[in-house]
């Protein structure tokens, strides 16, 4: 047996989801961080690790490798069932893993660093058209979800009922992002106010970026 060990970044908001579920199942790890803007995600020991050259990925105590972070996720909550971070019934579950994957699926990969990469080198974009490439994206996201938040008897202090899970944990690490990007929360009161509420929380809180070693 070996340490846990996750390979990130602090920047990254998928490394952010994963380290807070760790968090969240009180399991220590190593820290391996890939510095992304000067390409250690690309580094040949890292895609040995890793083909897909993307972070997280974590290794388990057994050897294993897993990478996608909503994959990391719910294997943690597997493996360690408590706190549980999906809902006991199959209605609820469905719920988080839906709202989870507004953001996972539908935010995350047009706004990661190598699509903004592409659009500067292929199409000549500047700071300000990435910025609103990045905003677009959020917003058009954001705008169902809170919506869906807003409206749903289900939703309570967090997105699903008043214990926090894997939906707000996607929530909180793309505000995060978000606001590398200027993104204007104000339309979001609900998202605003469950991300309020779990920043609160230390499993959340000693995940974020700025407290992580590589932080810059
Ligand atoms: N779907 C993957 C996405 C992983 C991913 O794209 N991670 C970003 C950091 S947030 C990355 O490694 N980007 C490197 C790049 O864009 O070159 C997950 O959820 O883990």
């Amino acid at each position: 047996m070996t340490d846990i060990v996750l390979h990130n970044y602090f920047r990254s908001s998928t490394s952010y989801r994963v380290r807070i579920a760790l968090n969240m199942k009180g399991l220590d790890y190593t820290y391996v961080a890939h510095h992304l803007r000067h390409g250690g995600n690309r580094a040949p020991e890292y895609l040995a690790v890793n083909p897909q050259g993307l972070v997280p990925a974590l290794v388990w105590n057994d050897g294993t490798m897993i990478a996608q972070s909503l994959a990391i996720i719910e294997f943690l909550d597997e493996m360690h069932p408590e706190p549980p971070l999906l809902p006991p019934d199959p209605h609820g579950r469905a719920r988080v893993r839906m709202l989870s994957q507004m953001i996972a699926c539908d935010i995350h990969p047009v706004n990661n660093l190598r699509v903004l990469n592409a659009l500067r080198s292929r199409y000549g974009a500047d700071d300000a058209e990435i910025a609103s490439w990045f905003r677009h994206w959020v917003n058009e996201t954001f705008e169902p979800l809170e919506k869906m938040l807003s409206e749903s008897p289900h939703t309570g202090t967090f997105c699903h009922g008043n214990t926090p899970g894997m939906a707000d944990i996607c929530l909180v690490a793309q505000v995060a992002n978000n606001a590398r990007f200027n993104v204007d929360m104000s339309a979001y009161p609900t998202i605003a106010r469950i991300r309020d509420a779990c920043m609160a929380l230390p499993a959340f809180e000693e995940a974020a970026p700025a407290k992580q070693p590589d932080a810059e």
